[in-house]
């Protein structure tokens, strides 16, 4: 092999074609080698992108893509793909601000068939788009691409119901590591292993056929009946293909990083008239020692050292998903019946030691957080005490379970509700941007914030001592406390916290912001505007008492959250400060009424005006306009102050 580099030369897909098989190998090397570059500077999901290098091109070459539709379910195992499809410059600024999306995304390319991040929607959009193509006389290929893990979506069952059904001309692809982030799990899991790890099973199913149907037929009368039992003998000895039960025909399993062996089976598929299932077996991590190890720790990692593969530390202090993993252990012993429920996020979410400590008290239900959220109501009914821990912005996915399953009958379910406010580097599809707002509208769900890992530690504790529903949202990452020990300090449920004292303004800030509100306080102390903090740890519901004795003595009430404007805490206080007859001016900051990118979370409160001097500065300007106008309406950018004496504001 030369010493030239081939990536070199990779504009797009098409300059695969001219390439030998052997170049192909020195090709994915280099893809490797850039991802490995640029995860460990920023992080990334490493694992899944390297175990799907071989994968991406081989699909490249028997497809056509723009033309021919390749959709990656979530899309964080892209980047071979984004590599291969014109962005390996633009590939150096992966998930930082202003780059390129650490998932596809339509905007950023013709190859990125939709914006992905959360799992299992592949073969619905896929379906979508052969019956568009059918409806429009139109002539391409559409290949789904889903893994293992996000196969045990239910949303993904739901697709397959119908495409075996309609069998339409679809290809999916099963990229199958064995891995969803953790092991994956289920009946699913296990049926698949079966195929993966025995190969003879295809060639027994052969063999049964071909022995059945030798068996020779003698005489006209008999050749009906004798036929009908050859196919149920026929039927009861082959060892089925789920898939082709389901009307969908299946090819495999192909090692996953042999490319002339994936490429025989895609063109298979590809000349097939109805839907065709590929069985790519691939390890995750692939190519990279540390994460072939240890794929689970790999799978979304931050910046770590190449050489040894030791990841490089965060931050100072415990991070709040810690800190919920320990407490978690601590109340389950003194709580018997107290169970804990993940959503394939066992790692993410911290539940990895309780999972060690309390085996018969863990549920990873795979990724189905419908299915996670009503296993808890069940659990609840039968007399356990489930904990259900899952990312905010996967929990939207079971907002009907929340309602009909948990606050309709007021089961008493605790929700750890973590990442959210702003993640960071995975943008748009990760921020827990409507937490508050979605479970705010829910009857009888008390929701939570802690100003700091502590005071997590302590609601967790609290809200075992309700017997309804709660859900404690908090951001990833760590907080400002240093250390956290395990002595619960008692908090007196729904109740707010003064930080600070002031007579000009009141600043209600919820979780996160607390800590930036006290960043502002001081900043305006220094232009003699004295505010008072208050740190607002139950959005719902609100401390009427504190918030009543705050409107008849402040002028001025600003409101600071990290959720949508949309719905969120600030709009929960102006229609309650409208009720109470309240005559000052309310300004409300938060996360604006559209969907924020993807970049550091410093960056992003800076480009928000959530950071605190921005803060500092947005409640000066308004309140200079305040001051001078005293109109009833005032813009500060996503922010108004607004009077709300006479009906006017509120929501
Ligand atoms: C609805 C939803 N829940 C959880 C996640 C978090 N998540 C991202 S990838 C992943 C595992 C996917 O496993 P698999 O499809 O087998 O892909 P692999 O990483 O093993 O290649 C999970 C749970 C998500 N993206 N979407």
């Amino acid at each position: 092999m030369s010493g030239r580099s081939l990536l070199e030369l990779i504009e797009g897909p098409e300059d695969l074609r001219t390439l030998s098989h052997r170049e192909l190998y020195q090709l994915a090397g280099e893809i490797r080698d850039l991802i490995l570059q640029v995860t460990s500077k920023v992080g990334g999901h490493l694992a899944s992108s390297l175990g799907a290098v071989e994968l991406a091109i081989a699909i490249h070459r028997v497809f056509r893509s723009p033309r021919d539709r390749i959709l990656w379910d979530v899309g964080h195992q892209a980047y071979a793909h984004k590599i291969l499809t014109g962005r390996k410059e633009g590939f150096l600024r992966l998930r930082q601000k202003g780059g390129i999306s650490g998932f596809p995304k339509r905007e950023e390319s013709p190859h990125d068939v939709m914006d992905a991040g959360h799992s299992s929607t592949a073969i619905s959009y896929a379906l979508g788009l052969a019956i568009a193509r059918d409806l429009l006389g139109e002539d391409y290929h559409v290949v789904a691409v889903i893994g293992d893990g996000s196969l045990t979506g239910g949303l993904s069952f739901e697709a397959l119901n119908q495409l075996g059904h309609l069998k339409k001309r679809v290809v999916l692809v099963l990229n199958d590591n064995g891995m969803s982030i953790s092991r994956n799990v289920g009946a699913l899991s296990t049926y698949l292993s079966q195929l993966r790890l025995n190969p003879r099973y295809r060639r027994l199913k052969d063999e049964i056929k071909l022995l059945v149907d030798s068996v020779p037929v003698v005489g006209q009368a008999a050749d009906r009946a004798i036929h009908a039992l050859k196919e149920r003998i026929k039927n009861f000895l082959i060892p089925e293909y789920i898939f082709e039960e389901l009307g969908i025909q299946y090819v495999g399993a192909v090692d996953g990083h042999d490319i002339a062996a994936m490429e025989k089976d895609l063109s298979l598929a590809k000349d097939a008239d109805g839907p065709v299932l590929v069985h790519v077996i691939t390890k995750k991590g692939m190519g990279y020692p540390p994460a072939e190890r240890n794929p689970e720790l790999y799978h979304g990692v931050g910046p770590f050292h190449r050489e040894t593969g030791k990841i490089k530390p965060s931050g100072e202090g415990p991070s709040y998903t810690a800190v919920f993993g320990r407490t978690l252990c601590r109340m389950a012993e003194r709580e018997r019946k107290l169970v804990a429920i993940t959503a394939a996020m066992r790692l993410g979410t911290g539940l990895e030691e309780f999972s060690r400590q309390f085996p018969s008290r863990f549920f990873d239900v795979g990724i189905a957080e419908q299915h996670a959220v009503t296993l808890a109501a069940g659990l609840a009914l039968g007399g356990m005490r489930p904990v259900v821990a899952i990312y905010s912005t996967f929990l939207q996915r079971a907002f009907d379970q929340l309602v009909q399953e948990i606050c309709l009958q007021r089961l008493p379910v605790i929700f750890a509700v973590d990442r959210a406010g702003l993640v960071g580097e995975d943008g748009a599809t990760h921020h827990g941007a409507f937490d508050l707002s979605y479970l705010r509208l829910m009857p009888g769900m008390t929701v939570a914030a802690p100003k700091d890992q502590e005071e997590l530690r302590d609601l967790l504790w609290a809200a075992l001592e309700r017997h309804e529903p709660v859900a404690i949202r908090y951001p990833k990452g760590e907080g400002p406390s240093r250390r956290v020990d395990e002595q619960p300090k008692r908090i007196i449920w729904g109740t707010w916290e003064v930080l600070r004292e002031g007579k000009d303004l009141a600043i209600l800030a919820v979780g996160r912001m607390v800590e930036n509100a006290l960043v502002a306080a001081e900043i305006l102390a220094g232009r003699s505007l004295e505010a008072k903090v208050v740190n607002a740890r139950f959005v719902k519901p609100l401390d009427m008492a504190m918030l009543e004795g705050i409107a008849s003595s402040f002028p001025v009430v600003v409101t600071l959250e990290e959720n949508s404007l949309a719905g969120g805490f600030g709009e929960g206080v102006a229609s309650a400060l409208q009720s109470m007859g309240f005559s000052g001016s309310f300004l409300s900051l938060g996360l604006p009424d559209r969907f924020v990118g993807h970049g550091k979370v410093e960056e992003l409160w800076e480009e928000l005006g959530l950071d605190g001097p921005r803060v500092a500065e947005r409640i000066w300007e308004a309140m200079k306009k305040g001051k001078t106008g005293k109109t009833s309406h005032f813009n500060a950018g996503e922010a108004s102050l607004r009077l709300l004496r006479g009906g006017e504001g509120g929501a």
